[in-house]
């Protein structure tokens, strides 16, 4: 066991009262689901029962988050300006609400030094319940011979218009019976689907296509996509721009 049980509702309720607003989901689950899933080399180490968190960024993150610290001037003549906004929002909140606790926070973008990233965000977000996570093994018969098909996580409501951003983990918290595992909705049931969406995110990934496999309750604005379309070198001089 990690330490006493904790109130995992209580810690999503703050999470979620700080970054909901500005355009992230939070999802508990334990690391042993996590590990359970995944050989050993590539284990999280805590104990199973040990308390983690995903974040995602919704598709208004960009509008309630982004412009406004780009608006306050924090990022001129940075090279990183979502991870540096992302990272102000999600380290804001966790020392804000858990003061003097300790909580390892992760992001998607952080590497070991073996450059295997510090956590694979796909498969937390799966385990966790927030997005299925797409596979060559979820298709029975594939036609895909020996090439790499990677897989993709999708949204029950945002389809393919979200990012899995950060990992919280809190050492000292060890969860009860109050966290059961729930799977994630399976959005994409249809084999025919499943393959589609493997074709399109690996064969087309930049056309977006496969963010559309479901239809989304809300999907990046124009100006989003503009700016995930241009090349980070460029991007800039689209803020120039924007002013
Ligand atoms: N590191 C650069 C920055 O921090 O500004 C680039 C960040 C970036 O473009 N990240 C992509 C992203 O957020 C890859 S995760 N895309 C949103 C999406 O694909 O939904």
């Amino acid at each position: 066991m990690a330490g006493p049980c904790v109130d995992v509702s209580g810690i999503r309720g703050v999470l979620c009262d700080t970054l909901t607003p500005l355009g992230f989901e939070v999802y508990p689950f334990k690391i042993g689901w996590y590990n359970a899933v995944l050989s050993s080399s590539l284990h999280l180490p805590y104990s199973d029962d040990t308390l983690a968190v995903v974040v995602l960024s919704t598709p208004s993150m960009f509008e309630r988050a982004f412009r406004p610290f780009l608006e306050s001037g924090s990022c001129v003549g940075v090279n990183d300006p979502i991870d540096q906004c992302i990272r102000h929002c999600i380290s804001t909140c966790v020392s804000q609400c858990f003061p003097g606790q300790e909580v390892n926070v992760s992001y998607d973008y952080e590497v070991l030094p073996n450059r295997k990233p510090k956590f694979l965000a796909q498969t937390a977000a799966h385990v966790a319940g927030a997005a299925y996570y797409y596979q060559r093994a979820d298709v029975a018969v594939d036609p895909w011979g020996e090439k790499k098909m990677f897989g993709v996580c999708i949204h029950p409501k945002f389809g393919g218009w979200f990012a899995i951003r950060a990992l919280l983990v809190f050492p000292g918290a060890a969860v009860g019976e109050e966290l059961q595992q729930r799977p994630p909705p399976d959005c994409v049931p249809s084999q025919e689907a499943r393959v589609e969406l493997l074709e399109r995110f690996n064969f087309r990934w930049q056309d977006w296509s496969y963010r559309d496999i479901v239809p989304a309750a809300e999907r990046y604005s124009q100006e989003q996509r503009t700016y995930f379309s241009t090349p980070p070198g460029q991007r800039a001089a689209l803020l120039r721009q924007w002013g």
